[in-house]
């Protein structure tokens, strides 16, 4: 597995538009993207070769949800980009690591991702994640 780069780092938030002014009035930054997806509101904002990915549960049911109203707001994932998902899941299921996605899906703005455990990951949720989704 060749990991390239950390391509985001998901930042669970209360109010999206709140964060998005902290990080474009405050911050010399701009949000790149938006949508809506699996019951949560996300912005992009672009920082150097990675980006911060901020998360707003909407449906009450979304995976941020459990965790702001556990810890807040704050860091929630780290995302990186590998040249093959499907190769890279192999191998940490292999390697025994547990995983939460142990098929590449589909996951924000387009890209094939998979969740490792944060159990198997020393507190880290941890994502994998390939722009192209095309399975190799
Ligand atoms: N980082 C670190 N640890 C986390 C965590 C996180 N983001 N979320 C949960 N945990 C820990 C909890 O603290 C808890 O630990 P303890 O048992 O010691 O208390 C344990 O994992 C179980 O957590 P939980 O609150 O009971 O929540 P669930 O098991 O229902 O779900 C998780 C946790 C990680 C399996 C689930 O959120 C998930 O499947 N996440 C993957 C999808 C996702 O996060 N999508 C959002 C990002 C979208 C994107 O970028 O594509």
């Amino acid at each position: 597995m060749k990991i390239k780069r950390i391509a985001h780092l998901g930042v669970a938030v209360k109010d999206l538009e709140s964060a998005m002014n902290f990080f474009t009035d405050s911050l010399p930054l701009e949000v790149t993207h938006t949508e809506e997806f699996q019951g949560m509101k996300i912005a992009f904002i672009p920082i150097g070769d990675s980006s911060v990915e901020l998360l707003q549960d909407v449906s009450g049911a979304s995976a941020v949800k459990k965790f702001v109203e556990k810890n807040g707001e704050g860091v929630h994932h780290i995302a990186y980009e590998v040249d093959n998902i499907y190769e890279a899941v192999a191998e940490l299921k292999a390697k025994g690591i547990k995983l939460i996605d142990e098929t590449p899906r589909q996951g924000a703005h387009g890209m094939s991702v998979a969740f490792m455990h944060p159990k198997a990951t020393h507190g880290i949720l941890m994502e994998l994640v390939q722009p192209s989704s095309e399975p190799h």
